[in-house]
């Protein structure tokens, strides 16, 4: 009887496709919810979860209602080799699909008790303004509904890259002032929608990363539009202001939940520690790559050192400061890696760093040594007390952050889609890499930071944007080749039991000890 009332609950059409997965985690949703950190209880209200992005893993690229995104012609137009084997999100792992296994299955396989998920902008409102898609919606309720049939709340994000096409090519998108009023106004249909619905919201994922790989010089993402530093810095000015224009509605709808962004950037240490200009430059790059997303925050304005510059295009107004300033509740830190910085040697507007001015490198000049173990995406090294202690303390300590959730880490290990199967399903690289972003968690924890939450990247393997399907990030396997090809089925790795060991069971962070 009950199984059948949350059959439907979770799949309304068609309540017999999900019996056998409900049976299944019948069980994990009524595991206790207090959480662990190398034995010793967390706070209440600490957030395990996991997540991924629309693109990523929905597929259904033209199912329904939904618009191309500039992911989808981006990658449909690509020629070249710049995407592994030409792969794409048009299929991804077709959670659009099977969302109502999937969801338990993430219950289960990790026992977070929140899942975290992003909303396709193309699928809700599939002229980039105007009319919401029924089936749009139900898509999104239906995913919330599934977790919370066996037990997870969700925090939802608006926006994780996959912008209209039509909002690119009707002005440019995130180069444009309209979009601070459409970004508003479709953050407020889907608040009216879904708003009490997501314990916590988030605007948008990583500012940083999408203006500057969509734009610039040498873009490699999304809309690929070839152009200068100042347009990455313009795409930064409205989103700061999107967002900010987001929470407005938020809080104006009274919604019961909690607001915030994620932002990356990782952390910058001085290349030669003795050398006061190593450090200075340390400083200026962690302004520039992190505070310059975060400082409008928390201050209402850029950092001292990114003003100073000269090299902004735009300017917040008294009244656009006075929107920033305040507008998170909590802040999530995707932090993955750290680098080495030192200043550029006659830095001019025309090099090829300005206006940041310093060069930054994952292995040392001089002796060639790697920050950290080498994964399997260029530019992800395992340093974790520099990075996650690092960011977290940075934060707390540089904008008196007090609700600080580690929001995305991870690592594809090294030729994963070439192992056989039992050697990718005994991840023991990906374990070391959580050993050490725990243990730097629970320093952090120790010294008294606000740390609030941990959101691995990413519940399940996925679709790695230019890498495609040959770098994965998941703590389930996804039987799909690097082309993405394959039978679709999937398979928990042990990274995930051992998380699931250490957050919810006590389980000691070091020795393995891993279910
Ligand atoms: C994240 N860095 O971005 C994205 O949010 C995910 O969509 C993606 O799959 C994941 O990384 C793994 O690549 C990042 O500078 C952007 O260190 C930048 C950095 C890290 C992650």
């Amino acid at each position: 009887m009950e199984i059948t009332f949350l059959n439907f609950l979770v799949c309304p059409r068609d309540p017999a496709r999900c019996c056998l997965p409900l049976l299944l985690v019948g069980f994990a949703a009524a595991a206790p919810a207090q959480l662990f950190l190398d034995g010793k209880a967390l706070p209440e209200g600490f957030i395990y979860g996991c997540a991924t992005s629309a693109y990523q893993i929905e597929g259904a690229w033209n199912a329904d209602d939904k618009s191309p995104s500039i992911w989808d012609v981006f990658l449909h137009n690509k020629t070249t080799n710049d995407v592994t084997y030409g792969s794409n999100g048009d299929v991804a792992d077709d959670f659009y699909h099977r969302y109502p296994t999937d969801i338990p299955l993430f219950r289960n396989a990790l026992a977070v008790q929140t899942y975290d998920f992003t909303i396709a902008w193309t699928r809700i409102m599939p002229a980039g303004r105007g009319a919401l898609s029924d089936k749009g919606l139900a898509f999104y309720r239906n995913v919330i509904r599934a977790s919370n049939a066996v037990g997870m709340s969700n925090i939802c994000t608006l926006y994780h890259w996959d912008l209209p096409q039509s909002l690119q090519d009707e002005y440019g998108g995130w180069l444009s002032r309209n979009i601070v009023d459409d970004f508003r106004a479709y953050a407020k249909a889907v608040f009216k929608a879904l708003g009490d619905d997501c314990s916590h919201w988030v605007t948008m994922n990583e500012p940083r990363t999408f203006c500057t790989e969509g734009f610039g010089p040498d873009p490699d993402s999304a809309p690929g539009v070839v152009s200068t530093f100042k347009e990455q810095y313009t795409c930064m000015h409205y989103a700061l202001l999107a967002h900010a224009a987001a929470v407005e509605e938020f809080r104006l709808g009274g919604y019961k939940g909690k607001i915030g962004i994620k932002v990356d950037g990782g952390v910058s240490l001085p290349l030669d520690p003795s050398s006061a200009a190593d450090r200075e430059a340390a400083a200026r790059t962690m302004d520039f790559e992190v505070g310059r997303d975060v400082a409008p925050l928390y201050t209402g304005d850029y950092p001292p050192s990114v003003l100073a510059s000269g090299a902004l295009p735009l300017k917040f107004t008294a009244a656009e400061k006075k929107m920033l300033k305040g507008s998170v509740d909590f802040i999530g830190l995707d932090f993955y890696t750290s680098q080495w910085v030192t200043p550029t040697k006659n830095c001019t507007p025309d090099s090829d760093t300005y206006p940041e001015c310093t060069d930054q490198f994952q292995q040392d000049p001089r002796t060639g040594l790697d920050i950290g173990r080498p994964t399997a995406s260029s530019w992800n090294f395992d340093a974790p007390h520099a990075t996650i202690y690092g960011g977290i303390k940075y934060l707390a300590e540089t904008y008196n952050a007090t609700n600080i959730l580690i929001s995305e880490t991870g690592m594809g290990v090294l030729n994963e889609t070439n192992l056989p199967l039992e050697q990718v399903l005994e991840d023991v690289d990906r374990i070391a890499w959580y050993r050490g972003v725990l243990s730097a968690m629970r320093q952090a924890l120790d010294d008294g930071f606000p740390l609030t939450g941990f959101i691995p990247w990413s519940c399940i393997d996925n679709f790695e944007w230019t890498d495609g399907y040959n770098v994965r990030f998941g703590l389930i396997q996804v039987a799909y080749d690097a082309a993405g090809k394959g039978s679709q089925a999937r398979h928990p790795k042990l990274s995930g039991a051992y998380l699931k060991g250490v957050l919810t069971k006590g389980n000691p962070i070091n020795p393995y000890n891993f279910v």
